[in-house]
C-alpha cells in the first residue's frame, strides 16, 4: 500500500469516520494505536499495517498530520466528526495566510472565514503553504492575510495546530485583507 494512500485512510479514520474503524477518540482527538492497527488490517493488505508502518508513512510525510505519543494517535487538524475536538487558546503570530479559491471571495468578504464542513477554520503561518491549500481548488488561488494578533486581542481565541498550521473557529471579515 502506497504512502499516499495510507496517510488518506489514516485521515479518514481520525479525522473524519472514526466509526467505520469503531475507534472512539477522546475529547482531544486520541484513539488507541492497538485499535486502529486491529482494524486497519481486517481489510486483507498484501502486508499487514504495523506501528513502524505508521511511524514511516508519518516521517515520509511532508504534511505533519498525524501525532503518535506512546499508545495513542491523533490527527493534529482537519477534523469533521460531530463531536468537537477541544483545543487550547494560544496567542497566535500576528499575521496568518488563507488560499482559498476565486470563487468563494466575494463570500468570504462578505461573512468571513467559517469552518464550513470541517471543525475549525485552518489558517497559515506562511504564505507559500496557504497558496498551497489554495491550489487544491483553484489554479490562481486567492491569498488572504489575516489580522490574527488584532483578532486575538479582540477576544477572537486561536488555536495552535502543527508547526505551519492554526486554527480558528471563525474569522470575521474586519480582520481579513486580499494579501
Ligand atoms: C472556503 C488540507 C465560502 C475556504 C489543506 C476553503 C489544509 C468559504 C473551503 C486543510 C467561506 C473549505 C484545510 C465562506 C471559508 N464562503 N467559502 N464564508 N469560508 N471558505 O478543505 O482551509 O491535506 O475545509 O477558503 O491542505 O482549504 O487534508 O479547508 O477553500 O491544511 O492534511 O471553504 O486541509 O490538509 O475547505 O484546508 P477545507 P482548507 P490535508
Amino acid at each position: 500500500m502506497k504512502d499516499e494512500q495510507l496517510s488518506k485512510e489514516l485521515s479518514y479514520a481520525l479525522r473524519h469516520a472514526p466509526w467505520a474503524y469503531e475507534l472512539e477518540l477522546d475529547a482531544q482527538g486520541w484513539a488507541d494505536v492497538g485499535q486502529l492497527l486491529a482494524a486497519l488490517n481486517e481489510t486483507p493488505r498484501d502486508e499487514p499495517i504495523t506501528r513502524q508502518r505508521l511511524l514511516e508513512v508519518m516521517a515520509r510525510s511532508d504534511k505533519q498530520r498525524l501525532e503518535l505519543a506512546g499508545e495513542r494517535i491523533r490527527a493534529i487538524y482537519g477534523h469533521s466528526i460531530p463531536s468537537r475536538i477541544e483545543r487550547e487558546q494560544a496567542e497566535p503570530p500576528e499575521v496568518l495566510y488563507h488560499g482559498t479559491a476565486r470563487r468563494f471571495l466575494s463570500a468570504i468578504r462578505a461573512e468571513g472565514l467559517k469552518p464550513r464542513a470541517r471543525q475549525y477554520v485552518h489558517l497559515a503561518m506562511d504564505a507559500d503553504t496557504a497558496l498551497q491549500v489554495g491550489r487544491r481548488r483553484d489554479d490562481r488561488p486567492v491569498l488572504l492575510q489575516i489580522a490574527a494578533q488584532a483578532a486575538w486581542r479582540d477576544g477572537v481565541p486561536f488555536y495552535p495546530g502543527n508547526a505551519r498550521i492554526w486554527l480558528a473557529d471563525q474569522v470575521s471579515p474586519a480582520y481579513i485583507d486580499v494579501a
